[in-house]
């Protein structure tokens, strides 16, 4: 089944015509320094992301509106203005100034999607810290090889993540030197933490936010590689004027709207679109604490009146999974803009948004490297069903076609420019919201750049038109629920099973979650693999990873596909499993 092309939304009466209407001219007449020069500058100079968020909003006289509306599981609603997350945000300052903090310090959340994540956030930023969230569904694996990398020194959390998983891996990590519990206080605090609450309490809810370098580092947003430790994305301050950018075309933001993002602040979309580009924006987020469940998300689009939502594709297939009749129990006649991001979006569910919503999902793609959107469809224009749009004004993209050497880096980039010819997806660095490096990695950095492109690692096509498609990865790297899993943390910790010889980890279709993970397991003389095995390897993955990354399923192998140099070759087992064509097996140790 082939998919026609939408056209343009049209407004609906009392409806905001589109921010970006002529993709064209915009693009033509795009200029970073404009967008930069509205958001204005802190008092004391320079370029703080806390100040374009939150501060500004304050000292324009609207401090009173609405920055964040908290749903708690029970739905118990909480409003916060802008002037009370800025005063919050300041007494953190105050807190880390007490605790003896230093600016470029790392200060991590391991927690939901609480208000004290937010209030940590742009604390953070005031003072001159640079922010880390860590995914509360991770186990404790991946949270002691982040905090680890990060030199995490002031942690945010909760009492039972802390005992579940910071307790168990904390003699590993000596640069952490503060824990504050956001749920604790005086006799119930576990040794070797404190209480966030009391410290708030006792701090002063002003703060002189210091002259910030446009350049200084702001977020640390860890993601995965195929190979090694989790990767730590730099991001400087000055990626809010990118936030506010995209949150203006790629999102039709309007100071005032209400808005929601369901992505968890434990993922670079999270506070890329769950805090910063909203509040740039000057408008209402809705934070809902609870998971999925699709009779709670109709009823809050309905009720808190919701203008505009970013979702992700895994969220609205579990969405059509249900069928329309639970959505047709409201009316969501305030709704004017669907988003989507994070995996491929397809068609069915673009065009099942314009039957449900009246509004097709415009499908977004960017990256935690990227920090921004970088590709869109946007409210204003056509939308191409399957296609992930055109660049945001102020981007250039292309797709090229990559040399690289024996060891996989990459020597050279050229531009293909027939249309609807498969290479890499590639940038031309620049854009506010650009990567810095990767912490303490910089050689990893220098290999996702060729002859001035930057590399994203996803394969794509330009249409003849100039609008991009996706068509899937150029490496082993997992897209499960949204969340990109590295087959070598998930492989690592199933090598510490003591049954376990080798293992090779691999992202299977689902027709939910867009993959799920499974892992092919080599034993130890003397072990027998089986169903129970099987369960006890996937619970050992579980407590130590957490459930976002742990395997799904196992499978027994007496012999893995190596590579003559001892590496396993998942992409020989994906194709092995899936039945399809091996490809080149020229390196494939002999007999395998
Ligand atoms: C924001 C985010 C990035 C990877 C990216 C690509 C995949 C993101 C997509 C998409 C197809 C889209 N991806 N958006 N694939 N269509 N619209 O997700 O960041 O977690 O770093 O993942 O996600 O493979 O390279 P991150």
């Amino acid at each position: 089944m082939s998919y026609e092309t939408l056209a343009a939304d049209s407004s609906r009466p009392g409806e905001p015509t589109a921010i970006l209407e002529d993709y064209e001219r915009a693009c033509g007449t795009f200029d970073w320094d404009e967008t930069r020069r509205a958001l204005g500058r802190p008092p004391a100079g320079g370029l703080n992301m806390a100040h374009a968020a939150v501060d500004r909003w304050v000292v324009n006289g609207l401090g009173n509106r609405i920055a964040m509306r908290f749903i708690s599981r029970q739905w118990e609603r909480r409003n916060y203005s802008y002037a009370a997350l800025s005063g919050q945000a300041s007494r953190f300052a105050n807190v880390l100034d007490g605790l003896g903090v230093a600016a470029g310090d790392r200060v991590f959340t391991l927690a939901g999607r609480i208000p004290e994540l937010y209030v940590t956030l742009f604390g953070a930023l005031k003072f001159g810290a640079v922010y880390s969230p860590l995914f509360s569904a991770f186990g404790p694996e991946p949270v002691a090889a982040r905090l680890e990398i990060g030199g995490g020194r002031v942690l945010v959390t909760t009492t039972s993540l802390y005992r579940r998983k910071v307790l168990p891996v904390r003699n590993r990590l000596p640069a952490l030197e503060h824990v504050l519990l956001v749920d604790a206080s005086g006799a119930e605090l576990p040794p070797g933490t404190r209480s966030f609450p009391e410290l708030m309490r006792a701090a002063a809810d002003t703060w002189r936010i210091p002259p910030t370098d446009p350049e200084a580092l702001a977020l640390l947003h860890f993601t995965s590689g195929t190979t090694g430790k989790p990767k730590g994305a730099m991001h400087a301050h000055e990626a809010v004027v990118a936030h506010y950018a995209t949150g203006r075309y790629a999102l039709d933001l309007h100071p005032g709207d209400v808005y929601w993002c369901t992505a968890d602040p434990g993922w670079v979309t999270g506070i890329s679109y769950g805090a910063i580009a909203p509040l740039a924006n000057g408008v209402t987020m809705i934070i809902d604490e609870e998971e999925f469940d699709a009779a709670r998300w109709y009823r809050i689009l309905a009720e808190e009146r919701v203008n505009v939502w970013y979702t992700a594709p895994t969220a609205i297939r579990m969405l059509m999974k249900q069928g329309k009749e639970l959505a047709a129990a409201h009316h969501y006649d305030r709704l004017r803009h669907l988003a989507s991001v994070g995996e491929p979006l397809n068609p069915e569910g673009v065009v099942w948004g314009k039957e449900v919503f009246g509004r097709p999902f415009h499908d977004t793609w960017w990256q935690t490297e990227t920090g921004a959107i970088m590709i869109a469809n946007f409210r204003g224009a056509e939308v191409r069903p399957g296609s992930m749009g055109r660049p945001v004004p102020g981007i250039e993209a292309a797709i090229v076609r990559v040399r690289r050497d024996d060891e996989g880096n990459p020597v050279a980039a050229e531009p293909v420019t027939t249309p609807d010819t498969e290479g890499e997806l590639a940038l031309q660095p620049g854009w506010p919201s650009m990567f810095r490096g990767y912490l303490g990695n910089e050689a990893r950095y220098r290999r996702s750049f060729a002859d001035g492109w930057y590399l994203s690692g996803d394969m794509a096509k330009r249409d003849g038109d100039g609008w991009y498609w996706f068509v899937g990865r150029a490496d082993d790297v997992i897209k499960s629920a949204g969340h990109l899993i590295s087959p070598f943390e998930v492989e690592s910790v199933l090598l510490e099973h003591p049954a376990v010889a080798e293992a090779g980890v691999i992202g299977l279709p689902d027709p939910v979650a867009g993959e799920v993970v499974k892992a092919y397991v080599e034993l130890k003389p003397g072990h027998a693999g089986g169903d129970e095995l099987a369960l006890q390897l996937i619970g050992f993955a579980r407590k130590r990873l957490g459930a976002a990354l742990a395997p799904r399923s196992i499978a027994f192998s007496s012999q893995l596909p190596r590579t003559r140099s001892g590496k396993i070759m998942r992409r020989l087992l994906r194709a092995r499993e899936l039945g399809l064509p091996e490809g080149d097996t020229s390196t494939l140790e002999q007999g395998k």
